[in-house]
């Protein structure tokens, strides 16, 4: 096993087992949702996890070293310490492991000490991507690249507005990265079912996400898998409000200077604040349904 790597007691004997097991992210905690439903969430999604047969492995970086599988008092203490700890991506890793230091796992870095982990399958709500206006500012998510690399599966609930969906598509292409709908021929657009966009495949059980996932491992093809899972209909936010609300977000992160990591966590906050907390309700439950997917794929691989 690596030497800055920690599996907890649970997550080490699934592997050692066999039996599934799902990653789950850290920044979703600390930058994506406020306290106290971050924690609440979390704790949630792992039991959603657990119910569906597999079990949660929570990553962080703590205190230096790389932690699959968390104690709800780690949880606990990354929720409130908030977007206080670091936004940990690819280039963070070196620094924060040798000072010690603690660090979320974004997609990126989740998909890392997963891989490092052999851990296949992770749940989240939404990735980075092309940011609107990447033509001028180069914001592109390191998540796109940690895409074409590394051997994950990740179930999201596509990608919201506050990127730029086509180019975000047009890169993954590029990368060689299969964009999968579940259920639908349509990428979701996070908070609504339907963005105007294809994506590559649609699937529609979790025993095709398997064996389309282990075909791309065993002809040796780098890189993981992007599965977009619809939010449930019942769930689901009216387009024209929420694409009003990312709109207005975009606009005061431009006129506020936000740049770089920073632009994420900022625009979630404010289109959470604009739309009266809704937002955020449709992303707790949005998390939750691809945590369910996730674990049953996780059982089928
Ligand atoms: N989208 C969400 N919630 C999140 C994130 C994205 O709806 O919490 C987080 C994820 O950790 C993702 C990261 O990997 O933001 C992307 O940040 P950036 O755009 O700076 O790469
Ligand atoms: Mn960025």
């Amino acid at each position: 096993m690596n030497k800055y790597l920690d599996l907890s007691p649970e997550v080490a004997q699934a592997i050692a087992e066999g039996k599934p097991v799902v990653a789950l992210e850290s920044t979703i905690i600390s930058h994506g949702m406020p306290y106290p439903q971050n924690v609440e969430t979390a704790l949630k999604v792992e039991a959603t996890i657990r119910e569906n047969g597999a079990v949660p492995a929570t990553i962080a970086i703590i205190g230096g070293r790389l932690k699959a599988g968390l104690t709800p008092d780690g949880i606990e203490y990354l929720g409130k310490k908030g977007r206080a700890v670091t936004k940990a991506s690819r280039r963070d890793l070196p620094v924060l492991v040798a000072r010690g230091e603690d660090g979320a796992t974004t997609v990126t870095t989740t998909m890392i000490i997963a891989a490092l982990a052999g851990i296949r399958v992770f749940a989240t709500g939404g990735i980075g991507g092309v940011h609107r206006g990447a033509e001028t500012t180069m914001d592109i998510s390191a998540d796109l690249e940690e895409l074409a690399h590394t051997p994950v599966m990740v179930i999201c609930a596509g990608a919201k507005s506050i990127l730029d969906l086509g180019l975000t598509l047009e890169y993954l292409e590029t990368k060689g990265v299969p964009v999968i709908g579940y259920g639908t021929e349509e990428l979701p657009a996070f908070y609504t079912r339907k963005s105007g966009f294809r994506v590559d495949y649609r699937i529609d059980t979790p025993e095709e996400l398997a064996a389309a996932f282990r075909a791309k491992m065993e002809m040796g093809l780098e890189g993981g898998m992007l599965v977009t899972n619809p939010i449930p209909e019942e769930y689901s936010m009216d387009p024209e409000r929420i694409n009003a609300a990312i709109d207005k977000a975009i606009e005061e992160c431009s006129a506020r200077g936000i740049r770089g990591k920073d632009t994420t966590p900022f625009l979630l906050a404010r289109i959470k604040d604009i739309t009266g907390g809704d937002s955020l309700d449709a992303n707790i439950q949005l998390v939750l349904n691809n945590a369910r997917l996730a674990a049953r794929t996780a059982a089928a691989m």
